[in-house]
């Protein structure tokens, strides 16, 4: 792998691992970041023996936002430009395989848009979130008043986006931006496993599962609906469906080979 200042990348059997880390800096996102990032799910995506991601930071913060320091003298050109920061800043949300993101401590501002990105969170119980742009003079740029409002509805996120207060973890999962909450010393093992467990499955399903679950959030009910009928009859090309249902009748664990 690439040598890299910003993160660190472990494989963990069949998932990888990638640690945001900025101590310094409560892993804010500069443009460093955010290029090692996308270097770094080129490869994992072209890997075929990883079937998941877990995207973490540190216990005390998974990302305090975009790195406050190198974007508050640019100019409107230069984020015209799509260079720099605002380049791969949704790479992210592009992966196509399962990304969990492993929430502890903050996640403001773009560290809450990063961890909206992966396709779930699983929160340590003290981690907070929230969209403190406001305060700075700014709205949300790579998602926080977009797939906020989709995962949490408009009254809670006009809330948190136009007074920038940092909502707790049992609020978030209440609001449903959270799957799951777990204590401090649980929430990495938990992803990993939960990682683990989805890298198990057959990966073409599990892309397509991530297509069509994003799909529900675009499509009008009955195209998504229609989307998923055809999706459902496809897999029968699959040999993976043929080994799942086998396995099955024969009362055993089924070995997905990705075809
Ligand atoms: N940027 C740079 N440094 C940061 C930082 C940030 N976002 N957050 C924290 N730090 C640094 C602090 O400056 C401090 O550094 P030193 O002074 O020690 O050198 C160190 O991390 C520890 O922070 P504190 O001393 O402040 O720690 P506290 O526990 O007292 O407070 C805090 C923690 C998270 C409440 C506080 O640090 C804070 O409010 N941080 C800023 C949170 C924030 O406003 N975040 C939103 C930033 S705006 C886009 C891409 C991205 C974005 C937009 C568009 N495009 C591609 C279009 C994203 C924008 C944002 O995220």
């Amino acid at each position: 792998m690439t040598e890299l200042n910003c993160l660190i990348v472990e494989k963990r059997d069949a998932v990888a691992l990638i640690t945001l880390s900025r101590p310094d800096a409560l892993n804010a996102l500069n443009s460093e970041l955010f290029r090692e990032l996308a270097i770094t799910l080129d490869q994992v995506e072209a890997d075929e023996s990883i079937g998941a991601i877990v995207i973490t930071g540190s216990d005390r913060a998974f990302a305090a936002g975009a790195d406050i320091g190198e974007m508050k003298d640019m100019s409107y050109s230069q984020m015209l430009d799509d260079a720099g920061l605002t380049r791969h800043s949704d790479r992210v949300a592009l992966c196509k395989k399962p990304v969990i993101a492993a929430v502890a401590g903050y996640a403001l501002g773009g560290g809450c848009e990063l961890a909206m990105m992966c396709d779930f969170i699983i929160a340590a119980d003290n981690a907070r979130f929230g969209q403190p742009e406001i305060k700075l003079g700014v709205v949300p740029g790579i998602g926080g008043t977009q797939r906020l409002t989709h995962l949490i509805g408009k009254s809670k996120a006009m809330d948190l986006c136009l007074t920038g207060r940092m909502m707790d973890v049992d609020e978030a999962e209440r609001a449903g931006l959270v799957a799951r909450v777990v204590p401090l010393d649980e929430y990495l093992d938990v992803a990993l496993q939960a990682a683990a467990e989805i890298a198990a499955y057959s990966q073409p399903v599990t892309r397509n599962m991530k297509y069509l679950v994003n799909s529900a959030l675009e499509t009008p009910l009955e195209q998504g609906l229609a989307i998923e009928r055809q999706m459902f009859k496809a897999n029968f090309a699959l040999d993976d469906q043929k080994e799942g249902m086998a396995a099955f009748v024969e009362k055993r664990s089924p070995e997905f080979k990705n075809r």
